[in-house]
C-alpha cells in the first residue's frame, strides 16, 4: 500500500468512526422533534412545557424527565383494547357477532385522549374467536359520519362478502347495516379492517381481529396465554402496541417456564421489527400459515398487513423490554414512548 492510500485508509476511518459520533450526540437533540411531528400521537410525548433544546443543554433535567416518564410504566389509561367479543349463537349453531363503526374517545396514554374511529369503541376492535367449521355472521352497523366497509384479511370466504367497498359490495353508509357470512374454513389468525378510506379509517382505529382455530405447536408445548400485538404508526393512534402508547402499553406477566402465545398484527403503514430482550422468540406461523419448521428469531420483523405467531418460554425472570427496534418509534430524549411494552417474568 502506498503512503498516499495509507494516508487516504486513516482519513476514512476517522470520519468513519467520527462521523456516526458527532450526528448520534447531534441526534440526540434534534431527532425527537422531527421524528415525533412526524408521527401524531408521539407528538404529545414530550413533557409539557419542556422546551426539548434547553432541556438538553441540562443533562441533570434530561435524566429526570426521562426517568419520570419511563419510571410510570406501566400507566393507567381508560379502554382496553381488542377485548374479546361474545357471539350470539343462534337455533342453527350459528355464531353472530354486532360490530358498530362509531367514532369514540380513546386514550393513548395518560391525558392524551383522541377522538378515535372504532369498532364497539376500542382500538384495536373486538376479537372474534370461532372454532373451524362454525358458521360466522357479522353484523356491521356504521355509525361514522362517513361510509366504511369491513373486509376480512386472511379468512377464506364467497366474494360477495370479501367487503370491498365498490368492488364486491356497495359502501356501508351512515346509519346503514351490513352482514357478513362465511365459514370458518380453517385455522386462521385473520383481522379485520375498514376497506373504504383506509388511510384514514384503519389508522384512526378501525380494526381488529378473527381468530379461527388455533396454530398447531410444537409437541409438548402447553400454552399459559395467547394474545395479540397490534401494530399501528399512524391516524389519530400513531405508534401504539394494542392502542396504546408507552407508558401506557399493557405489560404481559409470565410465571417462571411458561409459555406465552403472541399473534403480532400490524395494521400500520410501516414495518416494525419487534424485538424482546432475553428471551427466546419462536415462530410457527406467518399470516395463519404454519411454518414448516418453526425457527427462533430475538427480532421479529412484521410488515403491514402481516401476522406472525410466535411462542415465548419464559424461562429467565426479569422484566425483559418488548418493542419495536426503529428507535425514533420507541426512544428518544425525552424517554421511551410508542411501541414498547414488556414481558415480566416471576
Ligand atoms: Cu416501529
Amino acid at each position: 500500500m502506498t503512503k498516499t492510500n495509507l494516508t487516504a485508509v486513516a482519513t476514512a476511518f476517522v470520519l468513519a468512526t467520527a462521523v456516526p459520533v458527532w450526528a448520534a450526540g447531534n441526534a440526540s437533540t434534534t431527532t425527537p422533534v422531527t421524528g415525533d411531528t412526524s408521527h401524531g400521537a408521539a407528538t404529545s410525548v414530550q413533557p409539557s412545557g419542556s422546551g426539548a433544546h434547553h432541556e438538553h443543554a441540562d443533562p441533570k433535567a434530561m435524566d429526570a424527565a426521562m426517568a419520570k416518564r419511563d419510571k410510570s410504566f406501566p400507566a393507567k389509561t381508560a379502554g382496553q383494547g381488542a377485548p374479546d367479543l361474545e357471539p350470539t349463537v343462534t337455533a342453527d349453531g350459528t355464531k353472530e357477532f354486532a360490530l358498530t363503526a362509531k367514532i369514540a374517545k380513546w386514550e393513548l396514554e395518560p391525558g392524551k385522549v383522541v377522538d378515535a374511529w372504532t369498532f364497539n369503541g376500542t382500538v384495536p376492535g373486538p376479537t372474534l374467536k370461532v372454532a373451524v367449521g362454525d358458521k360466522v355472521r357479522v353484523v356491521v352497523k356504521n355509525e361514522l359520519p362517513e361510509s366504511t366497509s369491513v373486509h376480512w384479511h386472511g379468512i377464506l370466504l364467497p366474494n360477495e362478502v370479501d367487503g370491498v367497498a365498490n368492488l364486491t359490495q356497495d359502501p356501508i353508509k351512515p346509519s346503514e347495516t351490513f352482514t357478513y357470512e362465511f365459514t370458518a374454513e380453517r385455522p386462521s389468525v385473520g383481522w379485520f379492517h375498514s376497506h373504504h378510506d383506509g388511510t384514514k379509517q384503519v389508522a384512526n382505529g378501525l380494526w381488529g381481529t378473527i381468530l379461527m382455530g388455533e396454530m398447531p405447536r410444537p409437541e409438548g408445548v402447553t400454552v399459559a396465554q395467547s394474545r395479540t400485538m397490534h401494530l399501528q404508526d399512524g391516524g389519530v393512534i400513531g405508534l401504539s402496541l394494542n392502542g396504546k402508547s408507552f407508558p401506557a402499553t399493557e405489560p404481559v406477566h409470565a410465571k417462571l417456564n411458561e409459555w406465552v402465545e403472541i399473534h403480532y398484527v400490524n395494521a400500520g403503514g410501516q414495518a416494525h421489527p419487534m424485538h424482546l430482550h432475553g428471551l427466546d422468540q419462536l415462530v410457527i406461523a406467518k399470516d395463519g400459515y404454519p411454518v414448516a419448521t418453526p425457527y427462533k428469531a430475538d427480532t421479529v420483523l412484521v410488515a403491514p398487513g402481516e401476522r406472525y405467531t410466535v411462542l415465548i418460554k419464559a424461562d429467565r425472570t426479569g422484566d425483559w423490554l418488548w418493542h419495536c427496534h426503529i428507535f425514533s418509534h420507541a426512544e428518544g430524549s425525552q424517554g421511551m414512548f410508542g411501541m414498547v411494552t414488556a414481558l415480566t417474568v416471576s
